[in-house]
């Protein structure tokens, strides 16, 4: 049986044989530019990593607590790029890609609580060489599938060798339990067949109502202690 990540690979490599099959001189010519890109949200996510991490070790300093328990980024793979550029029935040029994706360069940072989340995406907003440009609030508003984060599109300046270029960055924010939780839904959205898929989405959704009943109980325990 194939792991998740294999079935992954394996829909990676469908999207782009279908796709070059379509396209074979188009994506040759473009791939350098595609690569060089790439290197572009790279540097913005650097950018963003950076600010995340001087807030970490400020707040950890001042109010001996740690809010963010991990940093993570990652660039969108191309096949997913080229995968959500075709459901979208968009063209796929690097023009086309770079206005319609916000994701490209995306980063997700785990929380203790879900205070430490709207506290951490205070903070970054404050800083005004940021502009934000989109925010989704999933934990005031879950998905229907039990899905909560706190999502914002947010652009920063980079400077690069000849240019300074405004540059969008997704950033997910969650709590440990919310992460938990979305890093299994998200196994099973690779799994074509799975038995009884509606039984186990059912399940995850009271699982994600539980773990929503728990990250408040914490806030609410956490706050009991530091008042006393
Ligand atoms: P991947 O593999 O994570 O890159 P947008 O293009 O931003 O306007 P989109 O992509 O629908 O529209 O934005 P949204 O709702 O902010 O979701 C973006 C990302 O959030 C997804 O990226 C997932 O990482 C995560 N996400 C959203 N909904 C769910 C969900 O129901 N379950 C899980 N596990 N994750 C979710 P991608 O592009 O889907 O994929």
């Amino acid at each position: 049986m194939q792991t998740p990540q294999e079935l992954e690979l394996d829909q990676d490599r469908e999207e782009l044989q279908s796709y070059l099959l379509d396209h074979p001189d188009d994506f040759v010519t473009h791939i350098l530019q595609f690569n060089e890109m790439l290197a572009r949200y790279r540097a913005a996510s650097q950018e963003i990593t950076t600010k995340l991490e001087i807030l970490r070790n400020d707040f950890n300093t001042r109010q001996y607590r740690n809010p963010i328990e991990s940093i993570q980024t990652r660039i969108k793979r191309p096949a997913s790029i080229v995968g959500k550029m075709k459901a979208r029935c968009m063209d796929i040029t690097l023009e086309s890609i770079e206005k319609e994706l916000n994701d490209i360069a995306g980063i997700r940072v785990v929380c203790s609580f879900i205070d430490d989340i709207y506290m951490v995406a205070e903070k970054l907003l404050a800083q005004d060489d940021l502009r934000l440009i989109r925010v989704k609030d999933y934990i005031k508003n879950p998905k229907p599938n039990g899905y909560r984060s706190y999502h914002m599109v947010v652009e920063v300046p980079v400077f690069f060798l000849d240019s300074k270029q405004p540059m969008r960055v997704e950033i997910q924010l969650r709590t440990v339990a919310m992460d938990f939780w979305a890093s299994l839904e998200h196994e099973m959205k690779y799994k074509k067949q799975i038995k009884n898929s509606a039984v186990i989405s059912e399940e995850l959704r009271r699982c994600a109502e539980t773990i929503a009943e728990t990250d408040e109980k914490m806030l609410e325990l956490r706050r009991q202690i530091e008042a006393d």
